[in-house]
């Protein structure tokens, strides 16, 4: 067995944000609680650590995002960067520094890392055909040219990817290529850029990986493994972009740092925009450095980066890069550009109070090993079952019975029983397992043994049941309450990492100073004679309505998205202006509507409409209620052959609009007019 080495420090990095949306759960449960969950547990440790991150600002789709909203890329980076940033110190998501790669630090330190390895002739240079607009004078990235796809001839496709039939496509596989910048036939120009050779590195790679980290995490592991045996070929660190960071070097105008050979450099740009003693974390071997990234950056980290690294030859490389895989949202992938998220600006506002709850469901439901899936009944369920019904049931009956017997004074233990012995014995126990499984991130792991001390105290109440021994023996109370107490305070540090606001509100109920790691397995923290605080409730049930406005908004979020990118349907073939003469079309008012037993699409509606008062079957339950239809004038179509309906007659149909989901809207004149009016 392997000696463990021992690390003076720690160095631990978050994936930068791309600042072109704000995070949400997927992003959350992949990297940034798992590495708060790290490094909150590193600080109680007391170990000498520096976690960066910071905003990811270059690449193509921040200039895409730019054009679509008629602002500059500068413009859409400031703004997501502060919402991303407020957002993450909202959750209590605690970097050292939150820095961003437009910095004028980031600019420098990436300009130097460049020309290091360009003086060093690390570079390989290659000249390659590439479309050029003519009119923008532009090189065109391969999302800024449209054309039709070779494989479903459907309109719209881009240069990288089809996204009505998902192939992957080259710029030159489009029919019609077109420029999204001036509309033009681009043109193929020559151009040259600079060349990493990944592939010169494949061997240092491999004994690196393959056999130097055996004990990285198998979708880790794996990834590097299938990568090393395609073997490497080179790839471009520079592009032809308006939008990003100068290649520092002659002979390069027009062309800027490829995005992916910036960003990890921003890991490097932060650490220097937090400590002046900032190589001590990147250039000592006595530093443990960790990656926290989502599965679709493991090349980048495990593969490009250490590349640049060992090229430029004064940094460490990273120790371990415990990869998330993906967490989907009810069962469909989450897509930022079909909204099918879950925000964490807007879930901050919605859900005040609720930030512990959402650290706990996502790291308890954490893709450690394989995707998995985030649905709002669960984590309504995890809430009331576990957050409420254990963590929160527990502390605050032993809160609440010590003011309600001692006022609120820490009672003197007495003698302890066996089981009192038992019961205390586990908590040494579960520290090492903790410990184990943080140091191994196996974080939903650690989570369960954090919360297996407050159902160890919950336990430890309903088997001692202190409200009915304190009629005979209230001594024994005494003993049960202070043991209690102590496994509150030994509660409050273990779940530090996961949920920070809980382990503050205990803590100050406790009313005793921030704790500290090794105090877990003690039984002396919250001394006889101290006096506690006012208990509070930590968690508070949510009901199903709460949830089900999330399920909604979710809902309406698909229907709105398959809407705006649904094909509008062809046009009917021509009738003659005869044919439509045949309709007689009136204005109406529904003077009384209610539900067709036993469907969930119809309502029966009582429809006056100027000729006569009758009534009318029509399938809008879904988007109308009874209530709101009474009153309301509509169109009804009044020589339509009367139709039998589950057993009632309808004698007419009413005019709607249905959108590409099938969503239905009723349509009415724009003022009021009277019944009977004709429409033609
Ligand atoms: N901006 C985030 C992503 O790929 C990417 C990470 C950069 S870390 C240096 O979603
Ligand atoms: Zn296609």
């Amino acid at each position: 067995m392997e000696t463990k080495k021992e690390y003076k420090r720690y160095l631990v990095t978050s994936a930068l944000p791309y600042a072109n949306g704000p995070v949400h759960i997927g992003h959350l449960a992949g990297v940034y609680v798992p590495s708060d969950i790290y490094v909150r547990y590193l600080r109680l440790r007391g170990r000498d650590v520096v976690w960066v991150c910071g905003s990811d600002e270059h690449g193509v789709p921040i200039t895409i995002k730019a054009r679509k909203e008629g602002v500059t890329p500068q413009d859409v980076v400031d703004k997501y960067n502060d919402i991303i940033k407020r957002s993450f110190e909202g959750l209590g998501i605690s970097f050292d520094i939150y820095s961003r790669t437009t910095s004028p630090t980031h600019y420098q330190t990436a300009s130097e890392f460049f020309r290091t390895l360009h003086e060093k002739g690390i570079f390989t240079e290659a000249t390659s055909q590439q479309y050029y607009d003519e009119e923008a004078k532009t090189f065109l990235a391969d999302r800024y040219i449209t054309g039709t796809c070779p494989h479903c001839q459907s309109e719209g496709a881009y240069g990288d990817q089809c996204e009505k039939c998902g192939s992957t496509l080259n710029p030159t596989d489009l029919i019609n290529p077109k420029s999204m910048i001036s509309g033009s036939a681009p043109v193929m120009k020559e151009t040259t850029h600079w060349y990493l050779p990944l592939d010169r590195y494949e061997g240092k790679l491999r004994e690196w990986i393959l056999e130097g980290h055996k004990e990285w995490k198998t979708n880790v592991y794996g990834q590097c493994k299938s990568w090393l045996d395609m073997g490497l070929q080179p790839r471009a660190v520079s592009r032809d972009l308006n939008w990003g960071i100068p290649v520092p070097v002659e002979g390069a105008e027009g062309k800027v740092l490829y995005v992916w050979f910036d960003a990890p450099i921003g890991y490097i740009s932060a650490t220097k925009d937090l400590t002046p003693e900032w190589e001590k974390y990147w250039k000592s071997e006595d530093t443990k450095m960790v990656h926290f990234i989502g599965k679709d950056n493991i090349v980048f980290h495990c593969i490009v980066f250490p590349t640049m690294l060992m090229a430029h030859g004064d940094y460490i490389l990273p120790e371990n890069v415990p990869a998330n895989e993906f967490l989907n949202l009810e069962g469909d992938k989450i897509s930022t550009s079909k909204n099918w998220a879950v925000w964490l600006n807007e879930y901050l506002e919605e859900m005040p109070g609720k930030q512990d709850v959402l650290r706990y469901v996502l790291c308890a439901n954490a893709p450690e090993t394989k995707d998995n899936d985030f649905t709002w009944k669960d984590y309504q369920a995890r809430n009331n079952n576990e957050l409420v019904a254990v963590l929160g049931n527990f502390v605050n009956r032993a809160l609440v019975l010590t003011h309600k017997y001692y006022g609120g004074v820490v009672p003197e233990a007495g003698e302890l029983t066996d089981y009192d012995k038992e019961i205390l014995a586990e908590l040494p126990k579960i520290k090492v397992a903790l410990e184990e499984n943080i140091e191994t991130y196996r974080f939903r792991e650690a989570l369960k043994e954090a919360m297996n001390i407050a159902r160890l105290g919950n336990k430890y109440l309903a088997d001692t049941e202190p409200w009915k021994v304190v009629k005979t023996d209230p001594e024994r109370v005494k003993t049960i309450l202070n043991v209690a107490l102590q496994i509150v305070a030994n509660t409050a540090v273990a779940i530090e990492p996961f949920m920070p606001f809980s382990a503050e509100k205990i803590t100050s109920m406790l009313a005793v100073d921030r704790l500290q790691w090794d105090m877990i397995g003690r039984t002396d923290i919250v001394p006889a004679g101290h006096t506690i605080g006012k208990a509070e409730l930590l968690f508070e049930k949510i009901e199903d309505e709460v949830i089900e406005r999330q399920v909604k908004k979710l809902a309406d979020a698909k229907a709105a998205n398959l809407a705006a990118n649904a094909e509008v349907p062809e046009q009917k073939e021509s009738v003659t202006f005869d044919d439509f003469g045949k309709m007689d079309i009136r204005v109406s008012t529904v003077v009384a509507a209610e539900k067709v037993a036993k469907t969930k699409k119809l309502l029966k509606l009582t429809v006056d409409t100027g000729i006569d008062t009758r009534t009318i079957v029509s399938g809008i339950a879904e988007y109308y209620t009874p209530e709101e239809l009474v009153g309301r004038q509509i169109l009804v179509l009044v020589n339509l052959l009367p139709r039998e309906l589950k057993g009632i007659t309808s004698q007419g149909m009413i005019l709607m609009s249905a959108d590409a989901t099938g969503r239905l809207t009723l349509l009415a004149p724009t003022d009021k007019v009277p019944n009977g009016s004709q429409v033609g």
